[in-house]
């Protein structure tokens, strides 16, 4: 994998370099979460729900990232997230893609993309388990690129292993990583017209949601977002704004203190629309955005790192690290649908190993949901028990309503649905 050089001079000079749009910024239009329980939805969730059975949609999972902040040197896929059973992320959205296959009767091609560091146990990791199921023809995995990092005068950093100290480009690397690995020529062949993408680390995650799939596609929308209700003003989640006509996300290591605390009228937060990182892309709309001439901003961030000093010792250093961020592809749509969805249904991310975005507390998200499923059917789930209702079971709580003979008539203990 080469250094690309001439990119690296731009960003070291501050060419490239992420720098927030022009113009006033203002609410963005958004969907409001009731909508899907309106008569409209219906229109929507057919229109989503043939295009996933024509095959016209694949899912794109960006799953670079390391558990280092879980404290583990593994693929973040591998990690065991559910609260019964202990499945793996990787092995929930498997479920969960089988789930759609058997609903729509055309599998959903899966591409998942790492970085190097963890693309062979990646691969490794599905292969020693039969693909989930899914058929390994129908798992795609793609490596993203890298980029050196450098000390803040802008020279590179030896990496302990040798060579340049490199890190992945950022999960706007995805469009470059799908051109380069062929995986858009793939999708074309295969009459893929829309990406479903998300991000590893969210095990609540709706995949290949309908609802989402048809407004998106009903718009005409090149790009579009699921958002939630911000949990507090400073929760490290960006936020969907309209700037200068355009639909763009502030990222929240870029967002000025004026619109985060922004409040409406009432004192309300302003901005509230947190972006949970799921999208909907048109495949022709990821071929433009890698097109020539088209490139993504990277943004800056200090890191400290473990490099050679003068002397060839390992030593920790300051640092800094260029990624671009898919996000900012949304200003470069003509159309773009943002879609708020209930929090406690659809967001419980993975982050760290305790506290808010914990192991633990994602745990709880996904037992709470589908108790709350259960107390709809009349089967209470008492307080410090955990249910686990696997996907193959059922999808969502429409699926497990007519399932009302095979679900347990009362529950004590920690249970599994499956
Ligand atoms: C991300 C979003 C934030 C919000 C939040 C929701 C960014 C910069 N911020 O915060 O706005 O949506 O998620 O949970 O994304 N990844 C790669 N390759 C890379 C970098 C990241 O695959 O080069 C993946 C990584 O595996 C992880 C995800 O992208 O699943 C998020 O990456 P992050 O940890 O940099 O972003 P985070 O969680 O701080």
């Amino acid at each position: 994998m080469g250094v690309d050089l001439d990119l690296v001079s731009r960003l070291v000079r501050g060419d490239s370099l992420y720098t927030p749009p022009g113009g006033e910024v203002e609410p963005a239009d958004i969907i409001p979460a009731s909508f899907a329980s309106s008569a409209e939805a219906k229109e929507a969730v057919s229109r989503g729900s043939d295009l996933l059975a024509s095959g016209r949609v694949a899912a794109v999972i960006v799953a670079g990232g390391q558990g280092s902040r879980l404290g583990i040197d593994a693929p973040k896929g591998v990690v065991e997230v559910t609260p019964v059973r202990g499945k793996s992320l990787f092995c929930l959205f498997a479920e969960k893609i089988l789930a759609l296959r058997r609903r729509f009767g055309h599998a959903v091609p899966l591409f998942i993309m790492t970085s190097r560091e963890n693309d062979a146990p990646t691969r490794t990791y599905f292969q020693e388990r039969g693909f989930f199921g899914l058929g390994s023809q129908n798992v795609h995995f793609f490596v993203q690129g890298m980029l050196p990092s450098v000390t803040p005068e802008g020279r590179f950093i030896l990496s302990e292993t040798g060579g340049v100290f490199m890190n992945p480009d950022g999960h706007g690397g995805t469009f470059r990583a799908l051109r380069d690995n062929g995986c858009l020529g793939l999708m074309a062949s295969l009459g893929i017209e829309e990406i479903f993408y998300f991000q590893v680390d969210n095990p609540l995650v709706k995949v290949c949601d309908p609802l989402f799939i048809g407004l998106h596609s009903a718009n005409g929308a090149q790009m579009s977002t699921k958002v939630v209700r911000k949990a507090s003003y400073d929760e490290r989640v960006g936020v969907i704004v309209k700037q200068g006509g355009r639909t763009c996300l502030l990222e929240y290591s870029d967002m000025a203190d004026e619109v985060r605390y922004a409040t409406d009228h009432r004192g309300h937060m302003l901005y509230w629309a947190g972006n949970m990182a799921v999208h909907m892309i048109r495949r022709d709309f990821a071929e433009t955005v890698t097109s020539r001439g088209t490139e993504l901003p990277f943004h800056r961030a200090a890191k400290k790192i473990v490099g050679l000093d003068a002397a060839g010792n390992p030593t920790r250093m300051d640092g800094i690290k260029f990624e671009s961020f898919i996000f900012d592809a949304l200003p470069l749509a003509r159309r773009s649908v943002t879609l708020e969805v209930a929090r406690e249904e659809e967001f419980a991310p993975v982050k760290n190993m305790t506290g808010t975005d914990s192991l633990v507390s994602s745990r709880q998200l996904q037992s709470n949901l589908h108790a709350s499923w259960l107390g709809r059917m009349g089967v209470d789930v008492p307080a410090g028990v955990l249910v686990e209702i696997s996907p193959l079971f059922a999808l969502d709580f429409e699926e497990l309503q007519h399932k009302q003979d095979r679900i347990p008539r009362s529950i004590q203990e920690d249970t599994y649905v499956g």
